[in-house]
């Protein structure tokens, strides 16, 4: 028996791969619903016409008035529950709700929820690899890749789910087994009217959790409520106790737990110390949920990370190329700058710039001065960015993406890396990141 009262009436708001899922989900359970979306031909258009020809669907500016029909909206996470239409449907008593709460009431196994500016899907990937490698029945998913509430099974075991921002805003009572924000640092700037109001969306996570994974490191990832639930920590200091860090002997650096170190960092595959703290995250949730660490372990030493996260490409006259493709805001970039940069001899140059959503770039000075050669800028906000870095180091305005990584041989000496870290969404001149980082992929390997 699935938990949602039949006699309610919903629209789905959004039909990308949310609301179809939504749709998937209503339709299953025998429960009245339509659909709305602003776009005049939305992604799932097609579909929802050929497998649920009878409902109901409007597209184009919302209609306060059909919204009003509805007792409940589930509203898809690209849509902010700002927009004025949903606002209106609000004051009128409509409820707004996502896809989140629907999943959490269905979910008949433990679920383990992973939020943060940066690094979700690394860690999601990371404790999902261990669940399965402690012989887990385990479903991995959410903001990453597959929707929310299709990878509800009555087989599943455990639940291991990546949450935005934006997913969170309709999130009402997760009830987690353990959750956690990694990191918190400015994006979607565009969206929220600033830094707190990205931070207390992102700490709805933590409501109804019953355990909590925190980063020592950074203050803003403590839990604003739920005191007294069983916490653990984790960063790259000293650990003591319930807390994952990094522990020194004899010249080795280990993961430890507590007191008990568990493995050399050397042997991860992954590189940079930002890398060491999502392991560490990684570890700390795992644990929570009672995986074992000969299992979380050896998911540690062959788990060679994501696409588009600090990718090698290759190498070409010395000169080793990584796709960060993924670093989308200034954290994920200063991450990368500061792991890679701390981790070899040579230089980086830097390619950056694209769609800034409202960014402010200044942090990013620093670091380019410490550890870039020379920065090559693209894009829409790549005058933001000049700006912003002024005369920390050179700086080349390329115009493309094969002019940048031309521009950026042409700056680069043996030993050193090219960084392509944009800092930026890649909308201005791409379809998505992936898109943004197969092609400059494809193009470095072409290079002769
Ligand atoms: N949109 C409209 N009108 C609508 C509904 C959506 O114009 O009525 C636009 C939005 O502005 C948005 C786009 O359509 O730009 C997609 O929105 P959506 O809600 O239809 O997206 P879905 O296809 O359902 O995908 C969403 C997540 N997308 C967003 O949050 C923007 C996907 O995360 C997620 O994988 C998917 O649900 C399944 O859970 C993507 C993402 O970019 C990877 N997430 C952001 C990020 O990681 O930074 C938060
Ligand atoms: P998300 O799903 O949150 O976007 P990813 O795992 O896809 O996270 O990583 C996105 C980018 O974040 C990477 O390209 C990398 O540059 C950066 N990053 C990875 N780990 C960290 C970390 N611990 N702190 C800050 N930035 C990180």
């Amino acid at each position: 028996m699935s938990l949602i009262a039949s006699d309610h009436f919903r629209i789905v708001v959004g039909l990308g791969k949310s609301g179809m899922s939504l749709v998937r989900f209503l339709a299953s359970r025998g429960v009245s619903f339509a659909v709305a979306d602003t776009r005049e031909n939305p992604p799932e258009l097609a579909t929802l016409r050929r497998d649920y020809p009878q409902v109901d669907v409007r597209c184009g500016e919302l209609d306060v008035e059909f919204l009003c029909r509805a007792d409940e909206l589930y509203v898809s996470p690209g849509l902010a529950l700002a927009t004025p239409a949903l606002q209106a449907a609000a004051a009128r008593g409509v409820k707004l709700s996502g896809d989140i709460d629907l999943f959490a009431r269905n979910a008949k196994a433990p679920i383990v929820a992973i939020s943060g500016s940066n690094a979700k899907s690394t860690v999601t990937t990371l404790v999902g690899e261990m669940a399965a490698a402690a012989g887990k029945r385990v479903a991995v998913g959410g903001n990453l890749g597959t929707p929310a509430l299709d990878l509800l099974s009555d087989d599943i075991e455990l639940y291991v789910m990546e949450l935005s921002s934006f997913q969170l805003e309709t999130t009402n009572d997760l009830g987690a087994e353990v959750a956690t924000v990694l990191n918190i640092s400015e994006d979607h700037m565009d969206r929220y009217s600033g830094l707190p109001a990205y931070h207390l969306a992102k700490h709805r996570i933590f409501r109804g959790a019953r355990q909590v994974v925190f980063n020592r490191q950074d203050a803003l990832t403590r839990p604003l409520m739920g005191e007294g639930l069983p916490c653990w920590s984790f960063g790259l200091s000293v650990p003591d106790f319930k807390a994952f860090g990094l522990r020194e002997e004899q010249g080795e650096k280990y993961l430890a737990f507590e007191f008990q170190n568990l493995m050399p960092v050397r042997e991860l595959k992954i590189r940079g110390a930002h890398n060491q703290a999502n392991a560490l995250a990684a570890l700390a949730l795992g644990h929570a949920v009672g995986l074992p660490f000969d299992a979380m372990l050896s998911s540690l030493r062959t788990f060679a990370g994501l696409e588009h996260r600090c990718q090698w490409v290759r190498e070409l006259d010395g000169v080793s190329y990584y796709n960060d493709s993924k670093a989308t805001n200034v954290g994920a970039a200063l991450a990368a700058i500061e792991g890679l940069g701390s981790d070899m001899d040579g230089k980086l140059i830097l390619i950056a710039g694209g769609d800034g959503k409202g960014a402010d770039f200044s942090g990013l000075r620093d670091s380019v001065a410490k550890h870039c050669r020379a920065v090559v800028l693209m894009g829409r906000d790549s005058g933001l960015i000049a700006d912003a870095l002024g005369d920390a180091v050179p700086q080349i305005r390329a115009t493309s993406l094969d002019d940048a990584i031309a521009q950026s041989r042409a700056q680069a000496r043996p030993g050193d890396a090219v960084l392509l870290s944009p800092a930026c969404a890649s909308f201005d001149m791409f379809k998505n990141y992936e898109e943004r980082g197969h092609l400059f992929a494809r193009a470095v390997e072409a290079l002769a």
